[in-house]
């Protein structure tokens, strides 16, 4: 069985992060997407919330299995027996920053990193600009799955 995970905060998952996984689905038997607990940085969704929405989202592609994580990715890949990581690229300017994660979990466990370059559509999304821009009133709409459109507006009505 061929297996990789997809980790990441998906605080919350937007299309950008979608595509990546749905690419890694069609490439791997079973595919992991880790919702990596950072207890330092307070995201706008609940844990188990972003859990819920990526489960939904993903659910027609039949392989993917959603967990979160608590620790180490290295941890999480050695217990599930998850020889690969797959990332999205989505310019020069993430390359740094994953090439010294890449780098730094292979020499402690091993583990492979794969980068898929990113649908140019989504180069310049990540959750945070979909939360700035939806809390100024802005249209995000193409930017994120129908679900999460709703759970957003709802969340930013409330706060
Ligand atoms: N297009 C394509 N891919 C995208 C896009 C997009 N628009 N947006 C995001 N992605 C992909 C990228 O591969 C990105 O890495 C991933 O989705 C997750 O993105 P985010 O923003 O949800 O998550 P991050 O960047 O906060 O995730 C960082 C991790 C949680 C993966 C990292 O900090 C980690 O592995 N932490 C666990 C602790 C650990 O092991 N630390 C040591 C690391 S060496």
């Amino acid at each position: 069985m061929r297996r990789a995970v997809c980790p990441g905060s998906f605080d919350p998952i937007t299309n950008g992060h979608l595509d990546i996984i749905a690419r890694a689905s069609s490439l791997y038997d079973e595919v992991y997407v880790a919702v990596m607990i950072n207890q330092a940085k307070k995201g706008l969704f609940e844990i188990e919330e972003r859990i819920d929405l990526i489960r939904q989202v993903t659910a027609e592609y039949g392989n993917v299995r959603v967990e979160s994580f608590h620790g180490l990715l290295v941890d999480f890949c050695k217990q599930r027996e998850i020889p690969a990581i797959v990332k999205g690229l989505r310019a020069v300017s993430d390359f740094d920053y994953e090439l010294q994660m890449a780098q730094m979990n292979n020499g402690l466990s091993g583990v492979e990193t794969l980068f898929i370059p990113t649908n140019p559509t989504y180069s310049f999304l990540s959750s945070s600009l979909v939360k700035e821009v939806a809390t100024w009133g802005g249209d995000v709409s193409h930017l994120v799955p129908p679900l999460v459109l709703d759970v957003l507006a709802e969340r930013l009505r409330k706060d």
